[in-house]
């Protein structure tokens, strides 16, 4: 985050509808009147509006209604210490996280974006990214081996449930990391991690959560703004998800899975349904019913020739 110009953002808020100078603002930040004017004109050219009267000074009117980093951050809980960035548009917040990664970007680096043109899901899907929603991806560095990562994917899904029940949604879980609401999806995770022989590098989870149908609907999606109104704001979002994801993938890393189970279990949907469970091919790997997960996060499926613990596949409702 550019720290100037979210102190020129601050200093505006608390000078409230009285405004406040140019050259106060210079003075309390210790910068030039022409660089304040250079960071009102950067905020402006991000959606906000700033009203500015020779004589009186500035006046800050309204933020944008997106997840700019200088929305964000004062939003978050004191635990999270995230560096953020990011906020408008991008191809992928999991590609720009990885290449920080990559590039040595410590734990606690978040990209966040309004839109993605180039969104992924999972096994090479793609995740539809319009305007209405809030994509995010966190780099964290785990003291974990690489097989001790998918967990991570599931904690990842329930920090997000815990996030969004904080603003008052009521969103179910869908094994392995999906989450529903109504029956439709509302939001998705995507962990990618790099591994080394004595661990894991580093990990990217990236989330995408639906908020409102301001862009394009997606087809079998759900929305916030189809149970929450006022629709919350992209900014409260973001920083619900981000101290809810942050939150229980550190517990997950630190502690195992286990400690999230019954958490987890509690959220899931499906459970006590007679479900049938596929690989990518289609091929049935499991059939019977949903009975809930062990201590590493496999689904439990109980069929006629007793309990199967199912590491991956695609979990419907047999008919
Ligand atoms: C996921 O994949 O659910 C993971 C989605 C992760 C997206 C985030 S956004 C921030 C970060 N940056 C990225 O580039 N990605 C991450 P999967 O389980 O494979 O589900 C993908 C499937 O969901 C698609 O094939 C569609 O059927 C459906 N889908 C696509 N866009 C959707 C949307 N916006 N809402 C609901 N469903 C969608």
């Amino acid at each position: 985050m550019t720290s100037r110009r979210a102190e020129v953002l601050a200093a505006l808020r608390a000078a409230g509808d009285g405004g406040v100078s140019g050259e106060a603002l210079a003075g309390r930040l210790g910068i030039s009147r022409v660089a304040v004017g250079k960071h009102v004109s950067a905020l402006r050219t991000l959606g906000y509006v700033v009203d500015a009267r020779p004589g009186s000074g500035y006046r800050f009117v309204s933020a944008p209604d997106l997840p700019l980093p200088e929305e964000v951050a004062p939003l978050l809980r004191g635990g999270s210490r995230l560096d953020l960035r990011g906020g408008g548009e991008t191809g992928s917040t999991n590609d720009d996280a990885k290449r920080l990664a990559v590039g040595g970007a410590a734990a606690g680096t978040v990209v966040l974006a309004a839109r993605q043109t180039a969104g992924r899901g999972r096994l090479g899907r793609g995740w539809e990214s319009p305007a209405g929603g809030v994509y995010a991806s966190w780099v964290a560095r785990p003291a974990i081996a690489v097989h001790q990562a998918p967990p991570l994917a599931l904690a990842a899904a329930l920090g997000v449930a815990r996030g969004l029940r904080g603003l008052g949604a009521d969103p179910v879980l869908k094994w392995p990391n999906d989450v529903l609401q109504g029956g439709g999806k509302l939001a998705g995770v995507l962990l990618e991690v790099s591994a080394e022989a004595d661990g894991l590098e580093w990990a990217v989870v990236g989330v995408g959560v639906n908020v409102s149908r301001a862009g394009s609907a997606v087809p079998g999606a759900a929305y916030l703004s189809d149970r929450l109104d006022p629709t919350p704001r992209l900014a409260a979002v973001a920083a619900a998800v981000l101290d809810g994801v942050t939150s229980a993938v550190s517990e997950c890393a630190r502690k195992g899975f286990g400690v999230l189970r019954d958490e987890y279990a509690a959220a899931l949907a499906l459970v006590g349904s007679e479900v049938v469970v596929r690989d990518l091919n289609g091929t049935v790997i499991a059939s019977g019913d949903a009975r809930g997960v062990d201590e590493s996060g496999r689904l439990i499926v109980k069929g006629s020739e007793g309990p199967v613990a199912v590491v991956a596949g695609e979990v419907t409702l047999r008919d």
